[in-house]
């Protein structure tokens, strides 16, 4: 595993160093393959020219790892509040990872709090109960500079990011499947 969280080079010991290849314990990593996969995106309308931007990153970036595009499918709502229940519905109608893209900035609304808090808790609420992973790639920052700058900006894109995460997950989801017995 890399320090972004990326899982590391196949083959290459983990940063976990000399106790971990001593004890030697079968190791379980996703796949950075999209070959197969089923990838839906909720996306909000809300600051549209950030989730936008966010929206190309994991397009972009689900391509990249072979995803197929009839294997894709973007649900646009409202605003990130929104995200959880749509997130809850395409989990439901079989995708094999869901990616939320949305942009909560501070600055322009007093109830950030309510809609950021909402929003994080729902996601997560959805992928416990449904068992699908629902990755987060919602900005939320003070000021709209600062949500461009990770919309494809100087600190990259989060819609890419949580492509790659969707992938990562539903591949280490189907490699659990089996159960834990050599
Ligand atoms: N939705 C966002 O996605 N980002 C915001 O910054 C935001 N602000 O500023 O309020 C926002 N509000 C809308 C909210 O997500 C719902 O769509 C709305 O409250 C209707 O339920």
């Amino acid at each position: 595993m890399t320090q972004d969280g990326r899982p590391g080079a196949p083959g290459m010991p983990p940063a976990a160093g000399a106790a971990l290849r001593a004890f030697a314990p079968r190791a379980v990593e996703g796949r950075l393959d999209g070959s197969g996969l089923r990838v839906a995106i909720a996306c909000a309308r809300f600051n549209e020219t950030v989730t936008e931007r966010l929206l190309e990153g994991a397009l972009a970036e689900l391509a990249r790892l072979g995803v197929r595009p009839e294997e894709t499918i973007v649900a646009r709502v409202p605003g990130a509040f929104e995200l959880p229940l749509a997130a809850l519905h395409l989990a439901r109608a079989g995708a094999d990872a869901v990616v939320c893209l949305g942009a909560v900035i501070r600055g322009e609304t007093p109830h950030f709090d309510y809609v950021a808090g909402a929003t994080a808790g729902g996601i997560a609420r959805v992928a416990e109960q449904t068992g699908v992973p629902v990755l987060f790639g919602v900005l939320t920052t003070e000021t709209r500079e600062q949500a461009a700058e990770r919309a494809g900006g100087r600190h990259g894109n989060k819609g890419a990011e949580a492509a790659a995460g969707a992938v990562e997950m539903a591949n280490l989801i189907r490699a659990l499947r089996p159960g834990l017995r050599p």
